[in-house]
């Protein structure tokens, strides 16, 4: 039994699903550019310039928000849809119009949505002055956040600000598979991960001091990690290597946000060793300025993205100036775990639920909104996928445990994804979607999966529940 409203949703990235790269007055993001410029970076050159063509064809996700019965939508906004420079000084009003009709259907068939500002998808014109590794960036963020508070929260009472801030950085910048691909390990996904809680942070505050009271919303940002155990469960050194790679993965955002309002010392005294041994002068990692908006407490809910998990090892004394050198530790795939699509994805639904306690116990039991949690599929298409629905089901059961015997304060559950959509550096090869789409055919036609039918089952079953106990 879940609690009455419970949040039961479906995530989607506007990258991922809008296509439209340059319809109307859109200007590119970092995400076009890396697509566009070829050279295999994204599996066999694909690129999200049409992707379900969402743009186009909104009522026909809507038409699958309806059918799984969900409660509510996650969906982010394309920034350079709306400011095509990444500034306030130019508005897409084809881009203002297009969110409205979102976010009006939505209400209008009483689905709420959950807002993203920043899945992935800088605006060019911002890289181009740096990006997310000048200082600046924060500052334009928070006209950003500002303009949609402004635009849509009349209407919209749950955000997100920045999606990932670790993928961000480290896919970004430390092994430059992910847009702008650039690879300077040890050095730039810090900085990268710095501006961006900076970022986060003064939207944050901008919307409490100027929104919150009107529009009695809600802000935080989506944090992922991966669930982390010993290789070997007996030796000291796997156990404190395991603490090294969650301080260098969720614990990187989190302490700041909810714990301390700075990076865990951990992590700090990791990095300063490798510092002095490669000598370097002041640190790698910034420290966070007094006189700038407070981090810690910026953050009215946490939002959770789980997928998988890793066995980890100690490699202490690895040379060289890595994110992994400075960590001396590595997480491997446990041969026994069930690998679900694509190969990085091992599935434990167990540890769903013990990160869901590390979070309640380390943060401080904060509402817990999982924001993403979803299971893919590669090769030819099954929409008969079994195995899929029983790792939702497991997922959700998971959920309903922590719930119920651990006293884990959840809100919500979003799978990831509503629809098959462009999977980044995977390209339209990985399948996240509770909808299949054809992307072969011009009507990008969805079909829904049993996993589909599945999910739509458990959220009207807890329907049921609701209305029999009222
Ligand atoms: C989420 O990130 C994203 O928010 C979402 O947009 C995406 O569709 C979803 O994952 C599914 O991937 O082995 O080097 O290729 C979750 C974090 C980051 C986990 C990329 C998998 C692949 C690493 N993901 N990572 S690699």
């Amino acid at each position: 039994m879940f609690p009455t409203q419970f949040a039961w949703g479906a995530g989607t990235a506007a990258y991922q699903i809008e296509g439209g790269w340059n319809k109307d007055d859109k200007g590119p993001s970092i995400w076009d550019t890396f697509c566009h410029k070829g050279g295999g970076h994204v599996f066999e050159d694909h690129s999200g310039d049409i992707a379900c063509n969402s743009y186009e064809l909104w009522e026909e996700d809507l038409k699958c928000i309806l059918q799984l019965g969900l409660t509510h939508y996650r969906f982010s906004l394309a920034w350079s849809r709306l400011l095509p420079d990444g500034t306030t000084n130019h508005v897409n009003e084809k881009g203002v119009q297009y969110y409205n009709k979102v976010i009006n259907d939505l209400l209008a068939s009483n689905v709420l949505p959950m807002v993203t500002l920043y899945h992935f998808d800088l605006p060019q014109a911002l890289q181009d002055q740096g990006g997310w590794k000048t200082p600046e960036i924060a500052g334009i963020f928070d006209s950003y956040a500002r303009f949609c508070y402004e635009t849509f929260g009349d209407r919209v009472k749950l955000w997100i600000t920045l999606n990932e801030p670790f993928v961000c950085a480290k896919l970004g910048y430390e092994d430059g598979i992910f847009a702008p691909g650039e690879k300077q390990p040890g050095i730039s996904a810090y900085l990268v991960g710095h501006n961006m809680l900076r970022a986060h942070a003064r939207a944050w505050h901008s919307y409490h001091t100027l929104y919150k009271e009107k529009q009695g919303g809600a802000v935080s940002l989506a944090l992922n990690s991966d669930w982390a155990e010993p290789l070997n469960p007996t030796s000291s050194d796997d156990i404190a290597a395991v603490k090294r790679y969650l301080a260098f993965s969720i614990d990187w955002f989190t302490w700041p946000v909810f714990v301390t309002g700075d990076y865990p010392e951990l992590m700090r005294s990791c990095i300063e060793v490798r510092d002095k041994e490669l000598g370097y002068q002041g640190s790698r990692l910034p420290r966070f300025s007094k006189d700038e908006p407070s981090i810690l407490g910026t953050a009215d809910f946490f939002s959770l993205n789980y997928y998988t998990s890793r066995k980890v090892k100690d490699e202490g004394g690895r040379p060289g100036c890595r994110m992994r050198s400075d960590q001396g530790a590595v997480g491997v795939v446990d041969p026994t775990w069930p690998v679900c699509g694509v190969s990085w994805h091992v599935v434990v639904p167990g540890h769903l639920r013990r990160l869901l306690n590390y979070i309640k116990d380390t943060c401080n039991n904060p509402a817990i909104y999982i924001t993403e949690n979803g299971f893919s599929q590669v090769g030819p298409v099954d929409l008969d996928d079994v195995q899929r629905c029983g790792y939702y089901k497991d997922a959700i059961q998971e959920v309903e445990t922590a719930i119920k015997t651990d006293g884990v304060d959840v809100r919500g559950y979003f799978a990831w994804s509503l629809l098959d959509n462009f999977e980044w550096a995977d390209g339209f090869r990985v399948r996240f979607g509770l909808f299949h789409v054809d992307f072969t055919r011009p009507e990008r036609t969805r079909t829904i999966y049993r996993s589909g039918r599945e999910y739509a089952s458990i959220i009207s079953k807890y329907k049921t529940q609701i209305k029999t106990n009222n």
